[in-house]
């Protein structure tokens, strides 16, 4: 079994709600077992600005499955709650993001899967609910907590929300 850590995150709809019932869809379309999930936390737009505040979270799961279809239930999953990759734009709004971060110590580089997740280290609204639930994994040679504490200027804006 693998571990899977896969960030959430979506600023379109009853986002909360939305990750409620997502979760529980990923863990059933990939076969896997929740093993920890962070709260979620309100964050300010980040790359495109001028759209509402994203809610974010991270979650991790445990799984038998490979990571290339592990991305493919994702999107699946995205999908089944109302994503439409045809008509957005890049960094714009989005109703549900699931991101593959990163699955054990696999290292992958592939046209439509890079593992760890290449940017998620220089993301703080990644990084913020990942250290609740990973604080000493190493990723990409670095320890979540030290990534975040690297990115602590950029934490700012970002909200733990009370559990729903
Ligand atoms: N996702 C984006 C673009 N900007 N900003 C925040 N705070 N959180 C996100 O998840 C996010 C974003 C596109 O996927
Ligand atoms: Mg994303
Ligand atoms: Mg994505």
């Amino acid at each position: 079994m693998a571990s899977a850590l896969i960030a959430l995150g979506g600023n379109v709809g009853d986002v909360r709600a939305t990750f409620a019932r997502a979760i529980p869809a990923v863990c059933a379309a990939i076969q896997g077992r929740l093993r920890a999930r962070s709260s979620d936390y309100a964050t300010p737009p980040w790359g495109d600005t001028q759209q509402p505040p994203y809610v974010n979270a991270c979650i991790e799961i445990e799984t038998a499955l490979a990571p290339h279809d592990i991305l493919r239930a994702l999107h699946q999953v995205e999908k089944q709650f109302g994503r439409d990759r045809q008509a957005e734009r890049r960094w714009g709004p989005r109703s549900l993001d699931l991101d593959l971060l990163a699955c054990d110590d696999l290292m992958i580089d592939t046209p439509d899967l890079t593992l760890p997740h290449p940017r998620m280290l220089e993301r703080a609204f990644v990084l913020v609910p990942l250290a609740e639930i990973a604080p000493d994994r190493v990723i990409g040679g670095r320890r979540v907590r030290e990534a975040l504490a690297r990115l602590e200027a950029e934490t700012g804006g970002i909200e733990r929300l009370p559990p729903p």
